[in-house]
């Protein structure tokens, strides 16, 4: 699309440019994802009190729910006239899938605004109701607004659309097993993925930490394994509302809830993919049913066995109801991260192994996946699974899901597979280097502009076997994030971003024009009451590192030269980030600031700098004066290794934001 027409269109258009300019803070066209082509003409469509929104019968639930969205914020009587879907008639809108093109296929859609009516046409209602956020979005922003805001003139720049996504999956994933979400929670999160055109939320429903899902066959999954004694991971009671009556911690949805979702989710046009994870990460379902693990303690303790009839037994009955709740051809059984030792000390295991000729534990896990996966496709589903169930040899008809590798070697092998790497869609990951300023989260880092420049076809998938990559996901792993606000603040906006990579055309993408769309976006996000990260450009800069050689249990002094870091006299952060992992510590006794040989600044407060995921750097400030030309500026810490972590000393890095004064 193009902004510099819309611009030149209303500069020689009005007879003021003041006008122009209010005119486009007002209805500049900033929709995310961009459509893959729009021209924009001159003029202005405007919602009128009276206006009907017109339709055919089949299309009348996606114009009542543009009416409903409409009167919310406007409070103007809009009607829908389901007999009139041949035309908008003057001031009208029409949705209707008469005379839409095929070539738009299941999801896409035409769009045209005159001064006298919008016309929506898709040949399917996915289409329909993504045409119908295209117009939500080319609204003034308070159209997202919960109460009637008054004084406001409702109007849509008169454009012609015509858009269809990239990618058939444009997902998201929200683990609800680390920390619980509410019923209420997930559908909001829904309402604003639909809003960016995401049609599939993938939901980890099951971990170690919680199962989250009503099962009638086995009330001990939430009775038992709904619950834990604390919120863990470090965090105080108090940073989450998800208690129940007896004070336990966690929570689960019963099936009504789960159908309540489902449907609700459907009428957004998501699709809802439950993950039921095994054989690993099963530590909840083995704490309320221990005869069907493989024994063991720790992480062994949270997988199943794979030589007892009884686990296959139980699962088989779980996913029966699974697949009764969820429309979904896709069912996520998991499959990452199995520590396969567990099995080793099995009995029933290594008797499997034997009588099956398994050679090593990577073909028992094959070997479980295979057979949970023939009664998924005997159900008339198919398996999708974690990157490590292509260990031991890929199941035949499982699509895989990325977040290591494999999907590359999947697709080309005409695997199905769906883009989620660490690399690029891990919305757990910090959006800062500057990780003092953050909330606490898992290691890596991944901000926006990284979403943004993914691209979800490996580089050296040949183009006949392109079509087997179906999409990208955002993963969002809640171990730190405790209550739903925090949620938001991870998922947005990067989950803006990858809508762009999923919907729109890769040649077109365009950062700076996404970060100023993005300015009207979070406007919306405004209105709807989301928590999102503001995006801003980082000032934060490394300085250097430090290596475990360095750091000695008896004291070490650290170095680094900042003369090019000091540019001028203000309030600098000089920031500690430990990059070792869980009991690597560093402690941290002073830091020095020297000009040449003379000390101008110190900070003497005593810290302890860990490791390991969740844990946050630490920071030391200092005034620092206007550089002196030829002088040299040095940082010295005073440090040994942590007193209270394993004795290991660590690595890590060193940051500095100045903040300069003003003159
Ligand atoms: C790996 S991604 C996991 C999750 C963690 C996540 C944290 C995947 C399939 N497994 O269990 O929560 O890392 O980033």
């Amino acid at each position: 699309m193009n902004y510099r027409t819309f611009k030149n269109v209303l500069l020689t258009s009005v007879a003021s440019i003041s006008v122009a300019v209010n005119a486009l803070a007002v209805t500049e066209p900033a929709i995310i994802p961009m459509p893959r082509s729009m021209s924009v003409k001159e003029g202005f469509f405007t919602l009128k009190s009276d206006m009907v929104v017109c339709t055919d019968e089949a299309s009348r639930e996606t114009a009542e729910y543009l009416a409903v969205r409409l009167r919310r914020a406007t409070g103007y009587q809009i009607k829908v006239n389901p007999s009139q879907g041949k035309t908008a008639g003057k001031g009208g809108i029409l949705i209707t899938t008469a005379d839409a093109k095929s070539s738009l296929g299941s999801e896409g859609y035409e769009f045209t605004a005159t001064r006298d009516n919008v016309v929506i046409r898709a040949p399917e209602q996915a289409g329909l109701f993504y045409g119908v956020q295209t117009l939500l979005q080319l609204l003034p922003p308070r159209i997202f607004s919960v109460s009637e805001v008054k004084d406001t003139a409702w109007t849509v720049p008169c454009v012609t659309i015509e858009d269809r996504p990239r990618f058939a999956w444009r997902g998201l994933m929200l683990d609800v097993s680390r920390h619980f979400f509410t019923k209420d929670e997930v559908k909001r999160l829904l309402d604003v993925m639909a809003l960016h055109k995401i049609n599939t939320f993938h939901w980890h429903l099951v971990d170690n930490d919680g199962w989250r899902i009503e099962i009638k066959k086995y009330p001990k999954l939430t009775e038992v394994g709904a619950w834990r004694k604390e919120i863990g991971y470090g965090f105080d009671a108090g940073a989450a509302t998800a208690y129940g009556p007896d004070g336990r911690y966690g929570g689960y949805y019963t099936q009504d809830e789960v159908r309540e979702i489902v449907a609700y989710a459907g009428k957004l046009h998501i699709t809802v993919v439950p993950e039921i994870e095994m054989p690993g990460h099963s530590g909840a379902v083995l704490e309320a049913y221990p005869e069907l693990g493989s024994g063991g303690t720790g992480v062994s303790s949270q997988v199943y066995s794979a030589g007892k009839e009884e686990t296959f037994d139980f699962l088989q009955n779980v996913l029966t109801e699974v697949f009764g709740l969820f429309p979904s051809k896709y069912i996520h059984i998991g499959g990452d991260e199995v520590p396969k030792g567990a099995w080793e000390k099995d009995i029933a295991s290594q008797e499997l192994m034997r009588k099956e000729g398994l050679k090593n534990q990577d073909e028992l896990q094959s070997y479980f996946i295979r057979r949970i996966e023939k009664f998924i496709n005997a159900n008339k589903k198919t398996l999708l699974g974690w990157s490590e169930i292509l260990h031991g040899g890929l199941a035949p008809n499982a699509a895989v899901m990325d977040w290591i590798g494999g999907g590359l070697e999947a697709a080309s092998q005409g695997h199905d597979v769906v883009m989620t790497p660490t690399t690029h869609c891990y919305f757990d990951y910090c959006q800062s280097v500057d990780r003092a300023a953050e909330p606490r989260t898992f290691g890596g880092f991944l901000p926006l502009e990284k979403v943004y420049f993914f691209e979800p076809i490996p580089d050296k998938l040949p183009s006949e076997m392109q079509k087997h990559i179906l999409g990208a996901q955002g993963n969002v792993w809640t171990e730190y994030m405790p209550n739903f606000k925090q949620v938001e603040y991870m998922i947005f906006p990067r989950l803006c971003a990858l809508a762009e990579v999923t919907w729109s055309p890769k040649e077109e993408r365009n950062f700076d024009a996404f970060i100023s769309r993005l300015r009207t976006d979070t406007q919306r996000l405004d209105q709807l009451g989301v928590h999102y990260r503001p995006y801003r450009t980082e000032s934060i800069t490394k300085i250097g590192d430090w290596k475990p050689g360095q750091i000695k249990k008896e004291g070490a002094s650290l170095e680094w030269d900042i003369t090019k870091n000091l540019t001028s006299a203000g309030s600098a952060r000089v920031i500690f980030l430990n990059t070792g992992g869980a009991g690597q510590v560093l402690d941290i006794l002073s830091v020095k600031l020297f000009e040449d040989a003379v000390e101008i600044g110190r900070d003497s407060n005593v810290s302890s700098c860990r490791g390991g995921h969740g844990t946050k750097p630490v920071c030391y400030t200092f005034d620092v004066p206007t550089p002196k030309r030829g002088s040299h500026y040095t940082l010295r810490a005073q440090v040994s290794v942590g007193s209270g972590g394993t004795g290991a000393s660590s690595p890590g890095t060193l940051f500095w934001d100045l903040k300069p004064t003003p003159r």
